[in-house]
């Protein structure tokens, strides 16, 4: 008989204990509703079941897995699946070792190993093993023995590890450990390798306990999730590097402002009440279709429609914040840009903990801030390469270009570090942009503008080019302000402001008509 085929988008690990089922009577239930809502795998996992009560709960759960046509694994116990006939086990590195289990069950089943490094994973490649269940990604209730936390590095680390000892292709993978909607999106995203000689290195997908099982409506979250699974393939089409290759930025620049004048994108703007006015101008001034709004349950609807999300914490506040959390999972899941602008990120221990919590909750494909707020990000995630940062005030030139360069590839997304020079990175290109002028910083707002204009560049052009479109933007933006500042009638920052608006509006329309040589300025 050869293996079933295993498609391992969304991987249920069930758990019938009262913390994560609440009423344990309705598990068979569940699973079912787990089932219609597409989980593609189903490993039963229950630590404290006798042996005979755990063959029955198998045999019945298998039934139920067959309907759908679905695998069903049994956790640890090889005896319990060859007494079910149910497809495999998955095993931990404290269980029955893989080659005796494979000796029992033979080659025809699955079978799962969890891993948390490289060497445990390359063992368990060389000793057969179907997939790799890579974790613990997060920190998680469910599993409380957990030997590592290892987050999107750490997987990073095991699928490169795989592709250089040639088990990638022969080898599936999952990720587990403290999944759920807000961040699945980013941990498909973010933990792709990039070096390979094959490109991109992905997961095949998500395992999941709670996400699913305590779930109000198991059906429901796990259509959810398998959407979030499934789109995140979609991000690969925006190819860093791709087309950038054969052509400057100066080259692409008039045909992104052109687009942005045709589609006149939505910019969805969750911004601080300091800037909300302004914004919206800056957006109209350069093309774009403004929406300021700041209540999360609108974002679905508006994610629908084309357009970019800006998430401003300049004015954070709990309930702020948890609209970030769903306007944030809308856009990814529609597969719309965000650009993050952590204001004053390191000011106090509550915004620090903001950041924190909107990187763990979603993907973001722009993050842009001042030195400070970036060196906040990247010394913000818990548990990897918090160290790096230098600790004096101001980084010479080249920390600036290290530090965009790491935070851009470790959270996969552009980084915009603005200053007298900005410095912006995608991971792999580093430009600098040295236009602007003082008066910039003499207006209320205009920093956090410069995430709405770096919005409306990537709703048009996301998919083909983010760092081009973010660099646009910013080119856009703060030669307007160096013409406007030399206009005769500009005598100050009241009068820039005016000025400012039109020198944005007039690139637009000098370019739209063919007319580049604002452009020459560019430096
Ligand atoms: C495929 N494991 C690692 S973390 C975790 C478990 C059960 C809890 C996740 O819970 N890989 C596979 N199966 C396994 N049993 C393991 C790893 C071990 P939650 O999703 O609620 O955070």
């Amino acid at each position: 008989m050869p293996k079933p085929h295993v498609n391992y988008h969304l991987y249920l690990v069930t758990d019938s204990t009262p913390a994560v089922l609440k009423d344990p009577s309705r598990f068979f239930d569940v699973v079912e509703q787990a089932l219609r809502g597409g989980v593609s795998l189903v490993q039963l996992r229950e630590k404290t079941a006798d042996t005979g009560e755990l063959v029955s709960i198998a045999k019945r759960l298998h039934e139920l897995t067959k309907k759908y046509n679905v695998p069903l694994l049994i956790n640890d116990r090889v005896d319990v699946a060859l007494a079910v006939g149910c497809e495999g086990v998955h095993i931990g590195q404290d269980d029955m070792d893989l080659e005796t289990a494979r000796k029992l069950l033979g080659d025809d089943k699955i079978i799962g190993v969890t891993v948390s490094n490289v060497e445990e994973a390359l063992i368990a490649c060389k000793n057969g093993a179907d997939y790799l269940g890579i974790g613990t990604v997060y920190a998680t209730p469910t599993k409380t023995n957990t030997k590592a936390i290892i987050g999107a590095a750490g997987v990073r680390e095991i699928l490169a590890a795989m592709e250089t000892a040639g088990y990638y292709d022969k080898v599936r993978t999952v990720c587990i450990g403290g999944l759920n909607k807000y961040n699945i999106a980013r941990i498909m995203y973010q933990s792709r390798h990039v070096d390979g000689k094959q490109g991109w290195l992905t997961l095949n997908g998500v395992a999941v306990v709670s996400a699913v099982m305590s779930a109000d409506d198991p059906e429901e979250a796990s259509k959810e999730l398998l959407t979030l699974v499934k789109s995140s393939d979609k991000f690969r089409g925006s190819s860093l590097m791709g087309a950038r290759a054969s052509k400057g930025v100066l080259e692409v620049a008039g045909d992104i402002i052109k687009k942005v004048h045709e589609a006149k994108p939505l910019t969805h703007n969750m911004t601080n009440l300091v800037v909300q006015n302004f914004a919206a101008n800056v957006a109209l001034a350069v093309g774009g279709s403004p929406i300021m709004a700041n209540y999360g349950e609108e974002a679905a609807d508006l994610s629908k429609l084309g357009g970019s999300l800006v998430v401003n914490m300049g004015t954070v506040t709990p309930e702020g914040l948890l609209n970030y959390y769903k306007a944030l999972q809308a856009y990814n899941v529609a597969v719309q840009p965000v650009v993050f602008d952590p204001v004053g990120a390191g000011a106090t221990s509550v915004r620090r903990e903001a950041v924190r919590s909107i990187l763990a909750n979603g993907y973001l494909d722009v993050i842009k801030g001042n030195e400070g707020e970036i060196k906040t990000v990247w010394g913000a995630v818990d548990g990897e390469q918090q160290k790096g940062v230098d600790s004096v005030d101001s980084l010479t030139p080249e920390n600036k270009l290290d530090l965009v360069v790491k935070l851009a590839r470790r959270e996969q997304s552009v980084v915009v570090m603005t200053g007298k020079t900005d410095y912006v990175s995608d991971g792999y290109s580093v430009v600098t942009v040295a236009n602007g002028h003082e008066y910039l910083g003499l207006v209320t707002g205009t920093g956090c503008t410069l995430g709405t204009a770096i919005s409306v560049a990537l709703a048009v052009h996301h998919k083909e080019d983010k760092l081009w479109a973010v660099v646009t933007a910013m080119l856009h933006f703060e030669i307007a302000a160096e013409i406007a500042a030399e206009r005769e009638d500009v005598k100050g920052p009241g009068t820039f402001i005016s000025a400012f608006l039109d020198e944005l509006y007039n690139i637009r329309t000098a370019t739209v008509s063919g007319d580049m040589k604002w452009l020459e300025r560019a430096k």
